[in-house]
């Protein structure tokens, strides 16, 4: 049989069940990465679970998302980071040294390999030929103690790509052509996977802009093949022993083939207020820009701004927009200081920002209200810019500068008739610039065995779930529609640092909800907790769109929510939903929606007895006296996970076993 790409790292790392789309399967983990905003919580329940030291060949503690330390809490913990991963033996990489998708392409991915990450867009790794999943914390918790990780044997979508981007076009439009052909639903168990004569064109930045935002079409992840070029790049990158040729049989066997002609794509731009929204960046040309972002794991790599750089080389950003740039990583940020392209961009008005997270998940650069911002950044998901009613457009590098310049959205590729500005074309360095004094190597046992936990007062060690009941009595806290994504179900922000103190973080669960005035959706909560009763939440189409953030599962654990009724659930919060013991129920007639309304009450009468073995569970509206039946897409070790009071304890009952 020729096989995908996918299909032979899949069967290279295979432990468990047979590799046929819709199967579940068991993984052997190669890497993970964990960063501050999920490893806390990771690292807490990766010490609650007894592992002992990391059993991953590598794994890196990042520090990038909660850098602002306005308060103790985010200094607290980094602080708890860096010493438990000298204590279990995994890298960490400290605050400055970069985002976390960026660097481990830098320094650590390997083609071939697997990697698993407490971070939605790990698949970012798919640009080296690494298969790269982002899951929640737990999963990696248990990946990092050497356990596999579970998932549904995927569909692979293959894109083939032919022909050679345009000048001003980038690999950004790319994926965002993409967005608009499969939409950020309906793609759950399906990897994309990148082939043909277009792919030898596009760098690995280049491809790791695609299979990062790949994220957004909710696959399990994107690859693309391990060519001259990933070799190029890893040589560059002082890690050539790391490469390996790697890339599909010919003739293999894709589920479905999307034909994507690279000549033929034109800047592109994402609309308020999902990254979906694709319009052509000519059809909203004119549009006035307030705010202009370069920066996130999606587009701060080197040559992204370089290009920037060159761009504004005696220009200056009009005077009514405000522009920020976050480089990628510590390398890119040094290399641009070295070269003299951040003082291009300093000199042309660019306020320049550490190398993080920073406005991406919303620290601060919250635009003022009724400003439109262009950000070169992945989501755009309402209200994640921290302003509420926020105008946020996902655009290239390429437009990005332009629009700077302009004042107005504008196509790249009139820069040369409006400003004279030629297009600068990037060389990849032959050789990157390598310091990795902020990347702090594992101890060996006996060194780590002197190590103290630091474990500040704000840090809080998550509860574990109680057992489900028999039969559930409960309310519905909450209905919402569609495309319910983490970010309204946990809001980051400035909330983003209580995300090591689930009493505090659970305070904001559906944050977005709250009407002034009223009891918020948490004490709701738990009021009908104090009831003795249950919460559910009910939900329209792709609940849980976007991050990988267990405290989308955890926060309402914690206040007593124990069901969620949804037309259809994303992957990654699926498995979180079942790690903290909450049952994800799909509604068989997605009509059905309508007989609920919030306040209702619902009873679950044969909850458990559904879990050990039904697809189908009843449930009684007491309210309306209608019956609604829902489905249990749900694997026999997602049964047990449910049965044994989540994930955590069912890791802890095997190993009392063995
Ligand atoms: C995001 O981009 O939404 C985040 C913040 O990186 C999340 C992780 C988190 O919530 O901590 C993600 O993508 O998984
Ligand atoms: Fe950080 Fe934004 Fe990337 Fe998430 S999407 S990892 S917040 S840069």
């Amino acid at each position: 049989m020729n096989r995908t790409l996918t299909q032979k790292i899949l069967q290279k790392h295979l432990v468990e069940g047979e590799l046929k789309p819709g199967n579940p399967i068991g993984i052997r983990i190669d890497q993970t990465l964990t960063q501050d905003a999920t490893g806390t919580t990771a690292f807490l329940l990766f010490e609650m679970m007894n592992a002992g030291r990391v059993k991953a060949d590598v794994s890196v503690s990042y520090v990038d998302h909660n850098t602002a330390q306005f308060g103790p809490e985010n200094h607290n913990d980094h602080l708890y980071l860096q010493s438990i991963a000298a204590k279990s033996g995994a890298w960490h990489s400290r605050p400055g040294n970069g985002i976390c998708h960026q660097v481990h392409l830098e320094r650590f991915a390997k083609p071939g390999e697997t990697l698993l990450g407490s971070d939605s867009h790990t698949p970012t790794c798919g640009g080296i030929g690494m298969l790269a999943i982002g899951a929640g914390g737990l999963d990696v918790a248990v990946a990092m103690g050497g356990g596999p990780f579970y998932l549904t044997c995927p569909k692979v979508v293959g894109v083939e790509l032919t022909g050679k981007l345009n000048e001003w076009v980038s690999s950004k439009d790319v994926i965002l052509k993409l967005l608009s052909i499969l939409t950020t639903k309906g793609n759950v168990d399906c990897i994309v996977e990148y082939f043909g004569p277009g792919v030898k064109t596009l760098s690995v930045p280049q491809r790791a802009t695609m299979t990062n935002m790949g994220a957004e079409l909710g696959v399990t992840t994107s690859v693309f093949s391990s060519d001259e070029l990933t070799h190029i790049f890893l040589d560059a990158q002082d890690r050539g022993k790391d490469f390996i040729p790697l890339c599909a049989d010919l003739g293999a066997e894709y589920d479905r083939v999307i034909p994507i002609n690279l000549s033929e794509i034109e800047p592109m731009a994402a609309c308020p207020s999902s990254p979906d929204q694709i319009q052509p960046v000519k059809d909203i040309a004119g549009l006035k820009v307030g705010q202009v972002l370069i920066g996130s794991c999606t587009n701060s790599s080197f040559t992204d701004l370089m290009l920037v750089a060159e761009v504004l080389r005696g220009k200056q950003i009009d005077a009514m927009v405000e522009f920020g740039v976050a480089p990628g990583s510590r390398q890119v940020l040094e290399m641009l200081a070295r070269n003299g392209a951040l003082a291009d961009m300093i000199a042309a008005g660019a306020r320049i920002l550490e190398s993080a997270c920073g406005p991406c998940i919303g620290q601060g650069f919250s635009p003022g209200d009724g400003v439109v911002s262009l950000r070169t950044f992945n989501r755009n998901f309402a209200g994640r810019t921290g302003t509420k009613g926020d105008m946020c457009y996902l655009v290239s590098p390429e437009t990005a500068v332009a629009s700077a310049i302009m004042g107005e959205i504008t196509d790249p590729r009139n820069l040369r008739q409006l400003m004279g500005i030629k297009y600068p074309k990037i060389k990849m360095p032959r050789e990157f610039l390598i310091d990795d004094s902020m990347l702090i190597p594992p101890l060996s046992g006996a060194e780590a065995g002197e190590v103290q936990v630091l474990r500040g007062p704000t840090i809080a060690v998550p509860e574990s779930p109680q057992p489900l009941p028999g039969e559930l009595h409960g309310q519905t806290l909450l209905k919402c529609g569609d495309k319910i994504t983490t970010d309204h179900i946990m809001p980051a922000g400035t909330f983003l640092k209580y995300r090591s103190n689930v009493p505090q973080y659970s305070k904001y669960v559906f944050n977005s909800f709250n009407e002034e005035g009223k009891p918020t959706v948490a004490q709701r909560a738990l009021a009908i907790k104090a009831l003795g009763r249950y919460g559910i939440v009910v939900a329209g189409e792709s609940y849980g769109q976007g991050s990988s953030r267990e405290h989308a599962a955890l926060c309402p654990m914690y206040l007593g929510i124990r069901a969620v009724l949804a037309k259809s659930i994303e992957r990654i919060h699926k498995a979180n939903l079942i790690n903290f013991a909450i049952v994800p129920i799909e509604f068989a007639d997605p009509a059905d929606y309508d007989k609920i309304s919030t306040g209702d009450d619902l009873v679950i009468p044969e909850l458990l007895t559904a879990i050990q073995g039904r697809d189908a569970v009843q449930i009684q509206n007491k309210t309306t006296g209608t019956a609604i039946t829902g489905k249990l897409i749900l694997s026999q070790r997602d049964r047990n996970i449910l049965l044994n009071a989540g994930l955590l304890n069912y890791t802890k009952i095997k190993a009392s076993r063995r």
